[in-house]
């Protein structure tokens, strides 16, 4: 499977957030990633691919300019050991603008971009291993660690190509993704987390949030209580699976946070490191060209077993497909003609 990495998130590591008014240490370090990369590099299961580099154009489709180049100038205006915390275009204070945070958060979009692309050019899997995470960025807001939205740039580039679903497994509910694609039927944002009421983003993603417009009934949230089990997780990662299918898209976009971890320093739900096998699993068994694009997850110690569990399930299913079918672009094209045809019923 092919992983698409580029150092460059490591400059982007602010040394603290603000909570509840007290300083505390950043969660969302760049070890994060490098706890993936060294365990999924010992595993020898995956290839590494530099990212290309993409216009900002693909960023403009979803975010406001006057946003982006407000992240761009900030971050140039800083000097390397400064901390912004801005006064707009934010909405909460875990998310600080550093010196090098435009580069990162430019970087990690060429990332998701990039291994969109190969999927485009007929790959079956790709893992993007990006930070900054998105999910939590709006059209014209920063939040929750996240600056450019990754998967909704990711979605909005395949969905030119056929329709999009994305499955949304971090702990937080995304409320930037769903947000950008409230209003639209071509793409489908479906996200099981923990309950807005009690974790963040406090003020989405409650069951009624269905979708306007064209986009009403193409938006659907499942939050869950504190302390949810391996199980009780399986089911309705069942029940999502099943609406996705219904939906029949040409791409599956997976929202990969792994802060659903028992051990998460900041979670609160109780999933173990075997059970990731099993959630990629299930989720391949729709048999979609699929991107990974890496959320969160914040228990560096054990991020990579988590992130090599989830890789083993997709890599099973992947073999049983290679033996059963012929070839995977072929796969691909057949996949894309039907369902590009089909009407958009909401589910
Ligand atoms: N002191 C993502 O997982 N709350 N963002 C932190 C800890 C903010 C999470 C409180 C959580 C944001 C991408
Ligand atoms: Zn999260």
């Amino acid at each position: 499977m092919k992983i698409i990495y580029s150092n460059k998130h490591s400059q982007h590591d602010p040394p603290y957030e603000i909570y509840d008014g007290r300083r505390e240490p950043y969660a969302e370090k760049a070890e994060r990633i490098t706890s993936i990369l060294r365990a999924l590099k010992e595993s020898g299961l995956t290839v590494f691919f530099p990212p290309k580099h993409f216009s900002i154009k693909h960023i403009h489709d979803i975010h406001q300019k006057e946003y982006v180049s407000f992240l761009r100038k900030r971050s140039a205006q800083l000097k390397q050991s400064q901390v912004l915390y801005p006064s707009y275009f934010i909405m909460d204070t875990y998310t600080p603008i550093t010196n090098k945070t435009y580069t990162a958060a430019k970087t990690a979009v060429d990332v998701v971009l990039t291994g969109a692309k190969y999927l485009l050019q007929g790959e079956q899997t790709v893992y993007a291993l990006c930070r900054p995470p998105g999910h939590h960025a709006g059209h014209k807001t920063m939040g929750g660690y996240c600056y450019f939205n990754n998967a909704a740039i990711a979605a909005n580039y395949l969905s030119e190509h056929g329709k999009v679903a994305i499955l949304d497994i971090d702990f937080h509910h995304g409320n930037g993704t769903q947000s950008i694609f409230y209003d639209r039927s071509d793409v489908f944002y479906i996200s099981i987390h923990a309950d807005p009421h009690i974790k963040f983003p406090y003020s989405s993603g409650f069951a009624n949030e269905q979708g306007s417009d064209e986009g009403l009934g193409f938006n659907k949230n499942f939050p869950l209580p504190l302390e949810t089990t391996n199980a009780q997780y399986m089911c309705v990662l069942k029940q999502t699976l099943k609406r996705i299918q219904v939906f029949n898209p040409s791409f599956l976009v997976i929202s990969a946070g792994f802060d659903t971890y028992e051990k998460d320093p900041i979670g609160g739900f109780k999933l173990t490191i075997p059970f990731y096998e099993k959630i990629s699993q299930e989720i391949f068994k729709l048999k979609l060209p699929a991107l990974i694009v890496q959320e969160g997850g914040y228990n560096i110690e054990d991020l990579g077993k988590i992130a090599l569990s989830f890789l083993k399930g997709i890599d099973r299913i992947l073999k049983t497909q290679l033996r059963s079918k012929d070839n995977d672009s072929e796969f691909y094209k057949a996949n894309q003609k039907t369902s590009k045809k089909t009407k958009k019923t909401p589910i």
